[in-house]
């Protein structure tokens, strides 16, 4: 008999964890679409769409593994999952009675789905929970904490009302989120305009309304240009200013060197297009957003940078003003009150390794950093990290200085990958535990924020194709053998999932008709006239008191970005709307046939230089690493970057269609594990030399 069926449920292509509509017929995946209740419409990005590929592709680790070869060899030995569990079980045990739970560390890709690990966490007693954002939204989340207190990922941007938007280098509409991405086009389409800065062009910068190309660095002197026309011509929101942000005197004060003809030299925009922007942005005031951005581990200035631009949505006076940015609604502003599976086990009071939130106050502990990782293990200091768990993260494919990590491995007792994939980082792993597809698990019931807030639940579609297991299996099993099992008193997802629900009159089956549950009809805006952030002072802090008795300034000078070396290119990388980070996506057999392998864009001019054409195949190198690319040649591009596609050069020999092809970003971003002031790591910060082969 032939079986149809319609499951609702969250992607898990990237991180934005859209609602879709999955089509089974007989067991089988057909078709992925979006779910129409949510977006009104089936389509999705084209991740979203290949993941119908992903599930059925047999290139991924099949069952649980253990290394049987040096590190990195590939050489595997199939074990049983009571093999896996007991092994792992062994390890931690010596680990723990040896140097404590603490020595124990975990990093993944961050988000609401993280809750049964960093729950494992907590139930041995570890505070050393890390995630991937040292290499991506650190600087924006912690310039959002110090400005109004909230998390950056908990700020909305009410784009279908924006008459005003300015971006600096995110690339809306390729490194997309589909939803997102849909609003933005809305927005345009309605008569909105979108002024683009970037240091090259891109899609989002084919729908401005005015697009400049940025020296590299600079944009912080643009965002203080801008800061200065506005206050100075008194330009600025003066209810909204008057009642919520402290610090305006000293920020006059502050801005008054860095005049739009200032700028001007800096950025290479003409000084009238920069007071232009400046007027324009007022008079579509409070439905104007300046982007803040989201991957910006760019350059040492960053944290400054950002804050610049919540400073000017300030001045906006565009919080929670329709058309600007928002705090996410949850759950709670309805009313109702979900159950998180970490609260069933006390937080940790140890001191973090990674000095987030002690030597550096400023910096959140809930995020960590994660570059610090690799000094930690090999110094012992503060104190001896033994075991690494990469859950759903690949560092080595997605930090700097590869060989500083596979260093800092040699002295760890023992380094777990949990993937759905062959990845960098599993290829060094000790051991690999393969967790069940999104499509092959039910994971916890998560609140999708914003001005409607809703519920939401990735549920399972098709039973695992291979010897996987889902998370809550791998980290209720393992707390289990570690003696923790009260921590995971469910019996198995449903259960964990109806209890998180317990007194909100929701169940699981709730879930089944449309993959999510409504809380509101109508957007919840909070009132502007009783405004309250959550920093120490309830208010937008210009000036931070915190920031200082942290023994950093509140505001700082611009500094001039280092001078890109004679006969070098600055190296800059993003994402492409095909493929997701370093990951599974490069290997996907649909999304690799449309962009099989990256480039080197470089400028008519340094190609002329070095007597480059279209084509050649060139050697990139820097600080001792070199990759092989070929070169593209593009006007449209500043003269002084080369830019590439971000997680190509896969080394995983497995992965056959990703493998070798193009060059690796990161391999060559050696020396850029560090940390800024931010939190990030400057990627941007890196030189590259280019050599005709
Ligand atoms: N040079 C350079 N470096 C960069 C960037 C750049 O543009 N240039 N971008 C940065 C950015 S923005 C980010 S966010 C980071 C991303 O870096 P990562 O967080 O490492 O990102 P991904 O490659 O998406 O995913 C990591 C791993 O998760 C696995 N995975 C996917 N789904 C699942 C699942 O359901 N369960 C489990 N257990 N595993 C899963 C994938 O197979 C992959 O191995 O990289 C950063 N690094
Ligand atoms: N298709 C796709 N979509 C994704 C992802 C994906 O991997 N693939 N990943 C998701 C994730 S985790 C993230 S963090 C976001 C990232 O989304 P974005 O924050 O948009 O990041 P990137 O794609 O890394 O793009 C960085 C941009 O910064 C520009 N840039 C570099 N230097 C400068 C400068 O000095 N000034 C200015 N103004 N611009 C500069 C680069 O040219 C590039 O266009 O995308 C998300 N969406
Ligand atoms: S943006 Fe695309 S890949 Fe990411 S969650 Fe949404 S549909 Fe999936
Ligand atoms: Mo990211």
């Amino acid at each position: 008999m032939n079986e149809k069926k319609v499951v609702y449920s969250l992607c898990c292509m990237c991180t934005g964890r859209c609602p879709i509509m999955v089509e089974v017929e007989n067991g089988v995946i057909k078709h992925i679409w979006g779910n129409p209740y949510v977006f009104g419409a089936k389509s999705l990005c084209p991740r979203g769409a290949a993941g119908v590929a992903f599930e059925y592709d047999n290139e991924r680790p099949q069952y649980p593994m253990i290394r049987d070869g040096e590190r990195g060899s590939g050489k595997w030995r199939r074990v049983s999952w009571e093999e896996a569990f007991d092994f792992l079980a062994d390890k931690f045990k010596k680990i723990i009675e040896e140097y404590g739970a603490k020595a124990i560390a975990l990093s993944d890709r961050g988000g609401p789905h993280t809750e049964l690990h960093k729950l494992f966490l907590r139930a041995l007693g570890s505070p050393n929970y890390f995630t991937h954002h040292a290499t991506c939204s650190n600087s924006v989340h912690n310039a959002h904490m110090s400005v109004a207190g909230h998390a950056r990922n908990t700020v909305g941007f009410d784009y279908k009302n924006c008459k005003y938007l300015v971006v600096f280098g995110r690339n809306l509409l390729e490194s997309l989120i589909t939803g997102e991405a849909r609003n933005v086009i809305e927005m345009i389409n309605s008569g909105g305009k979108l002024v683009y800065i970037d240091v090259r062009w891109t899609y989002t910068a084919s729908k401005a309304y005015k697009f400049f190309i940025i020296n590299p660095g600079t944009d912080y002197a643009l965002a203080l240009a801008l800061i200065n026309v506005i206050v100075n011509q008194q330009l600025y929101e003066a209810d909204f200013v008057n009642r919520y942000v402290i610090g305006l005197k000293y920020l006059k004060t502050f801005i008054q060197p860095y005049t739009p003809e200032w700028a001007a030299k800096e950025t290479g925009i003409p000084a009238e297009e920069i007071r232009r922007m400046a007027y324009e942005a007022a008079e579509n005031k409070p439905s104007v957003i300046f982007h803040p951005g989201w991957m910006t581990a760019w350059y040492s200035q960053d944290f400054y940078f950002r804050r610049a631009i919540y400073i000017l949505n300030a001045l906006m006076g565009s919080y929670e003003a329709k058309g600007g940015i928002f705090i996410s609604k949850g759950a709670g502003d309805c009313g109702v009150k979900i159950k998180q599976p970490t609260s069933i086990a006390p937080k940790v009071t140890e001191e973090r390794c990674d000095g987030a939130g002690t030597e550096y106050p400023w910096i959140k502990g809930q995020w960590g950093m994660l570059q610090r990782l690799p000094e930690v293990i090999e110094t012992g200091q503060p104190y001896p990290i033994k075991a690494y768990i990469a859950m759903r993260h690949d560092p080595l494919a997605s930090m700097p200085d590869l060989e500083t990590w596979i260093k800092a491995f040699e002295k760890l007792d023992l380094v777990v990958a949990i993937d759905v994939n062959w990845s960098w980082t599993s290829w060094y792993a000790d051991i690999i535990l393969p967790e069940a597809t999104y499509l092959e698990r039910t994971d916890n019931v998560i609140e999708r924020k914003g001005l409607k807030p809703q519920l939401a639940l990735r549920q399972k579609v098709i039973e695992p194709r291979f010897d996987a297991k889902s998370r809550f299996q791998i980290f209720k099993t393992l707390a289990e053998k570690l003696g923790k099992g009260e921590y995971f008193p469910w019996r198995d997802e449903i259960e964990m999932v109806n209890w998180q629900l317990e007194g909100t009159g929701f169940t699981f089956e709730d879930f089944a008709k449309k993959g999510i549950i409504d809380l509101t009809q109508e957007p919840i805006w909070y009132d502007r006239k009783n405004l309250k952030f959550n920093t120490p002072s309830g208010k937008i802090e210009v000036f931070s008191e915190a920031l200082e008795n942290s023994g950093i300034p509140s505001l700082s000078p611009y500094e001039k970005p280092t001078p890109t070396p004679e006969g070098h290119l600055r190296l800059i990388t993003g994402k492409v709307a095909l493929h997701t980070q370093g990951r599974t996506t490069s290997n996907n057999l649909y999304l690799n046939e449309l962009c099989p392998e990256n480039y080197l864009y470089i400028h008519p001019s340094f190609a002329k230089k070095q007597g480059l054409k279209e084509g050649d195949l060139v050697e990139i190198s820097n600080n001792g690493v070199s990759q092989k690319i070929r070169v593209r040649i593009t006007p449209y591009i500043h003269p002084e970057i080369g830019f590439m596609l971000h997680g190509f050069g896969d080394p995983v020999p497995v992965r056959t269609r990703s493998f070798g092809k193009g060059a690796s970003d990161v391999v060559l971003m050696k020396g850029q594990l560090k940390v800024t002031v931010g939190g990030n790591c400057p990627l941007f910060e890196t030189f590259i030399k280019i050599d005709k082969i």
